[in-house]
């Protein structure tokens, strides 16, 4: 977005906040890389491993899951590659709340969220928990499409949107910090939309685990 624009017209509380070098797409057209995974409801599983409290690790049948808390959240989202869909309304389980059921021992610092095929996006734990994170099941209060990622993608709707693991299986807690998918291969390892943390080589030390 140009500043101009930013500065355009006497009420900019009335326009969508935009990030820098954002714009806004209200078409949703869905983004990713490889295919979309054929659901299979007797094979799916979700769980939570790694540095839990407990040391085990955590599974819920996709019975199970659809019985878990359902929360709905109205957010912003923001792609890298210069888009941003004001006002999405998601519902799924909060990230909070699996943090409720499934405790993650002291010492984790970030997480990682698995998707199918291997996709992954890591994440401090902070961010993770940060208000309106969701493992989305829900956009305008229907099933996700299998596209934006069908049964459920997690949403971190404050970072870039490849943080945003669709088709998620499972989150790792971790005791210190391991790159992604695409923060391995030349993106932010945070990814704030609001400081423009795209690339790998803005990093700054100690905003990500040394580059192979
Ligand atoms: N599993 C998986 N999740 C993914 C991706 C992907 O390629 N695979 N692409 C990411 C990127 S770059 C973006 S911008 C968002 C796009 O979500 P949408 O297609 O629902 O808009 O999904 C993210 N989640
Ligand atoms: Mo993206």
């Amino acid at each position: 977005m140009s500043e101009g624009e930013e500065a355009g017209g006497t009420g900019a509380e009335q326009r969508p906040r935009l990030p820098p070098g954002q714009a806004v797409r209200h078409e949703h057209r869905p983004l990713y890389y490889g295919r979309v995974p054929t659901f299979r409801p007797e094979r799916w599983d979700f769980r939570v491993f790694g540095a839990t409290e407990s040391l085990g690790t955590y599974r819920w049948t996709w019975q199970e899951f659809g019985g878990l808390p359902r929360t709905d959240v109205v957010r912003d989202f923001h792609c890298v590659m210069r888009f941003t869909v004001p006002g999405v309304p998601w519902g799924g389980l909060l990230a909070t709340d699996l943090v409720r059921l499934a405790p993650p021992s002291p010492e984790v610092t970030h997480v990682m969220a698995w998707g199918e095929y291997g996709y992954s996006a890591n994440l401090r734990v902070d961010d993770f928990l940060d208000d309106g994170v969701l493992l989305a099941t829900h956009r305008d209060g229907v099933a996700l499409a299998p596209e934006h990622g069908f049964p459920v993608r997690l949403v971190v709707p404050h970072l870039y949107g490849w943080k945003s693991v669709k088709w998620l299986r499972s989150v790792e807690y971790m005791v210190g910090d391991r790159r992604g998918f695409w923060e391995e291969r030349g993106y932010h390892n945070r990814a704030d939309p609001w400081n423009e943390e795209r690339f790998s080589h803005q990093e700054e030390p100690g905003d990500g685990p040394p580059l192979r």
